[in-house]
């Protein structure tokens, strides 16, 4: 008989392994999301394409989805391409991985995926809707080419896959 095979409290001679992996605290990770031109404007149009809900939400959605993953974030939002990548550039060092929604950058921005490059920390691409699934232009990723993943038309839900996809690295 074990210690584990009596019921009680195991006291002697535990697993070395089990021991470790209960005791062992490993630092939270540290995850910078970034959101791109016109993100701050969801709710106001095209709810029919990126739903009825504003971006304090969206905000509030990613946060909690964080806290639950326990994971740390950083979520932005810009609508300019140079403060985009001024915020990669800067998350060397600082973060462990980055949740990307270049909005419409995704499909032109060579910056952006430079950047990403530049970096070469873990990073997800995240669509609310599903550019397959649009018009030709929205079918080609700059930034999707420096991602590990792409997330796309899953609605809010795609950074939380986007964040536990982190959590697995
Ligand atoms: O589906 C996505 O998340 C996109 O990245 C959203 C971009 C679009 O250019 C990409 O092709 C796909 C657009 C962001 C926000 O656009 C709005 C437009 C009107 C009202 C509210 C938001």
């Amino acid at each position: 008989m074990n210690s584990f095979t009596d019921g009680g409290t195991p006291t002697a001679h535990p697993r070395p392994t089990a021991g470790r992996r209960r005791h062992t605290l490993l630092p939270m990770k540290n995850i910078l999301v970034l959101n791109g031109p016109n993100l701050n404007m969801l709710g106001i149009r095209e709810p029919n394409i990126y739903g009825k809900q504003d971006y304090p939400t969206l905000v509030a959605f990613i946060q909690e989805a964080a806290a639950k993953l326990g994971l740390a974030v950083d979520v932005r939002q810009s609508n300019h391409e140079g403060v985009l990548v001024d915020w990669i550039q800067e998350a060397l060092g600082k973060f462990d991985g980055i949740v990307i929604n270049p909005a419409a950058y995704t499909h032109t921005s060579v910056a952006i995926l430079d950047a990403l490059k530049a970096v070469a920390l873990p990073a997800v691409e995240v669509h609310l809707s599903d550019v397959s699934a649009r018009e030709p232009f929205r079918h080609v990723s700059y930034a999707g080419m420096a991602c590990r993943k792409t997330f796309a038309g899953h609605g809010f839900d795609g950074y939380r896959l986007a964040l536990e996809y982190l959590t697995t690295l």
